[in-house]
This record gives structure tokens, C-alpha cells and sequence, in this order.
């Protein structure tokens, strides 16, 4: 078994935006768990522990989908928290697909999941750059994550030439994300 979700990596310069948002951020989350700017990922599909043959049968679906995704390119902008901003367990900074074309690939990847015997996702899919992570009891944030120095942060665009199946590896330091597989977009030189 492994545990394992579907990723689209980012470049270095919005690597390196967040990175700052971060540090500005950490002094209001001294409790957080931030995410190594490294690791900073879209996820597309969370699949959690699946067996090694799932893992392998879903390889050809994310090839073939991947192979006829042409590149696109995405902004990150706009901080935002889940589940609400005042309560944040989660922040991260938004993604803007404005051809909606990130939205047609989770669409072709979720499609072929639920081929494979994934349950269909209950929520829609929210494209986000996670920061960090705050547990329950360190979340009560009464000034609103509005009140932060981010309000109309912009960490640049970054073109998704390749989807990532990725195995996380859970540590008591955190988990570690290690590629398994690249499936790379049409016209992609990579
Ligand atoms: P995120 O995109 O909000 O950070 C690996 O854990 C990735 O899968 C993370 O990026 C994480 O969310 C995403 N993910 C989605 N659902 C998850 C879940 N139930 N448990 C752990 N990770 C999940």
C-alpha cells in the first residue's frame, strides 16, 4: 500500500513568493506546520493508501489524459484559508484558471478515479497552493486572515507542462513527497 495523490508542480519564482509569504505569516501562526516551499504542489487528486496495483493500473488513464493536455498556464494570487478565514486549518494562496483549463484535466483525472473504483469527490475542486497547516486548537484567529500583510499578494504564473503521481511518505517531521511517475502534456519538452 501506498499513499499516494496526483500533483501539478510550480516554478521557482512562485516557489519563492510564497516562501515570503510564509515567513510574513509565521509570526501570526507560531504554531503552524508550514509546508517546506520544496514541497509547494496542485494537488489535482488526493488518493490516499492504495494498493500497488491500483497504483499501476491508473498509470496508462494518466498517461493518455496527460498526452492530450496541451501546456496551460496558471496564476497564484489571493491568500485564502479552509475552512473559513477566521478558523483557518488551512492556508493557502488560490489558483486562477482563467482558460479553465486546470479545471478540464481534475475533471478528465477525477473521471478516469471513479473508472477505477474511487468514490466521486463530494466537494468541488478548489485549486490551492497549501502554506501551512494549523491544528484545531491553535486555529482561532478572531482578526480574520484579512487583517494579515497579504491582502492582494500575487505570486506570479507558472505553466503546467506534466501531472506528478506522488507517494507521501508520512514522518514525525512531516511528510515527504516523493515522485513515483511524470506524465507529461503534449508539446511538453520535458
Ligand atoms: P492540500 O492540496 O490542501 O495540501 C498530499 O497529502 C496532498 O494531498 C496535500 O497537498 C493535500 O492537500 C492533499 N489532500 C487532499 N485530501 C487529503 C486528505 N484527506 N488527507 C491528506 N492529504 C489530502
Amino acid at each position: 500500500m501506498k499513499r499516494c495523490f496526483l500533483a501539478l508542480p510550480i516554478n521557482d519564482k512562485v516557489r519563492s513568493m510564497l516562501s515570503q509569504l510564509q515567513d510574513r505569516w509565521k509570526k501570526s501562526f507560531p504554531m503552524a506546520s508550514w509546508v517546506p516551499p520544496g514541497q509547494i504542489h496542485l494537488t489535482i487528486k488526493f488518493l490516499g493508501e492504495i494498493d500497488d496495483s491500483l497504483c499501476s493500473a491508473l498509470q496508462p488513464d494518466m498517461s493518455r489524459i496527460a498526452s492530450g493536455t496541451p501546456p496551460f498556464t496558471l496564476a497564484a494570487d489571493q491568500p485564502g484559508a479552509f475552512p473559513s478565514m477566521r478558523n483557518p486549518r488551512v492556508l493557502w494562496v488560490g489558483i486562477q484558471d482563467s482558460t479553465r483549463c486546470l479545471e478540464e484535466l481534475a475533471g478528465k483525472v477525477e473521471s478516469a478515479c471513479v473508472k477505477h473504483g474511487f468514490p466521486p469527490e463530494d466537494r468541488n475542486f478548489h485549486p490551492h497552493l497549501t502554506l501551512c497547516r494549523i491544528k484545531k486548537e491553535h486555529s482561532y484567529f478572531p482578526a480574520g486572515l484579512h487583517s494579515l500583510p497579504a491582502g492582494d499578494f500575487h505570486a506570479g504564473s507558472f505553466d503546467a507542462t506534466r501531472l506528478i503521481l506522488f507517494q507521501s511518505i508520512l514522518k514525525p517531521s512531516g511528510a515527504v513527497y516523493h515522485p513515483l511517475a511524470t506524465f507529461p502534456f503534449c508539446r511538453s519538452e520535458e
